[in-house]
């Protein structure tokens, strides 16, 4: 890759609170463009404030293949999903059922410690504890896109997926990477996207649905070794630039 890698991050908020924001590591060519689509993605929700940084990306991107293969189930309800994702945490993980449950009904109901929702996701080893360095703030994944963004969302929409599947399967690729990374538990915080899914070092197993209609409440799980140093866990869920040339549907 001989043109220079930027990373365009922006977020939009209002009266402080986070509404929404997109991500992408784009050629310097094509920076102008897709500022032009984050600024339209984001201000659909009319935000008070939207911040954009653009920042040339120093080191080599690290070039996968493929996204994890997507596995689709399909419930009657919510309950019964996480009956299964359950299941599928509890095999990978050794955490007692127990534990998952409440790890899981934590993310449904405010994971942060004012019960809001955490602004990253939660780490827990295989003890079941949470580890994050910081409750509100959990850790975020980010520097990770695709290649051809413009055409593997063409072949996700095309087969009955969403630009949400396209970004959570990015950013749940480069977090399985990640030896000391197990599994990942997610729902959206977003009230009527009722599909989430659960990662494992293979599967992108997407349950519909995984949360209740209505809920505003959401977020993620990353379920990692006991053996873990988590300050290069953080170092390479943020920093480590990841480019993924297609989907593994
Ligand atoms: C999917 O459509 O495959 C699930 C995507 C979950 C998205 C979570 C989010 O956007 O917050």
């Amino acid at each position: 890759m001989k043109e220079k890698l930027y990373s365009i991050k922006a977020r939009a908020s209002f009266k402080g609170k986070h509404l929404s924001g997109a991500e992408r590591i784009v050629r310097e060519s094509e920076i102008e463009t897709v500022l032009e689509e984050i600024y339209k993605k984001v201000r659909r929700k009319n935000p008070d404030s939207i911040n954009i940084k653009v920042e040339n990306i120093e080191e080599k991107p690290l070039i996968v293949d493929k996204t994890l293969r997507l596995k689709n189930f399909s419930f009657s309800n919510h309950i019964e999903a996480n009956e299964k994702a359950v299941e599928i945490l509890h095999i990978e993980t050794g955490i007692s059922k127990n534990i998952l449950w409440k790890l899981i009904e934590e993310v449904h109901t405010g994971a942060a410690p004012d019960k809001e929702n955490m602004r990253g996701a939660m780490i827990v080893n295989q003890k079941g504890e949470r580890i994050e360095l910081d409750r509100y703030r959990g850790i975020r994944t980010t520097t990770v896109d695709f290649l051809d963004r413009k055409k593997v969302l063409k072949k996700l929409l095309k087969n009955g997926y969403t630009e949400r599947t396209l970004d959570a399967l990015a950013l749940t690729t480069k977090n399985l990477i990640y030896p000391d990374m197990i599994a990942e538990y997610c729902i959206s915080d977003e009230p009527d996207y009722t599909v989430g899914y659960v990662s494992t070092k293979n599967f992108y197993y997407r349950f519909s649905p995984l949360k209740e209609k209505g809920n505003t409440k959401g977020g993620r799980i990353y379920f990692v070794k006991n053996s873990i140093d988590i300050q290069k866990f953080y170092n390479f869920l943020q920093k480590k630039p990841v480019l993924i040339r297609d989907v593994n549907i």
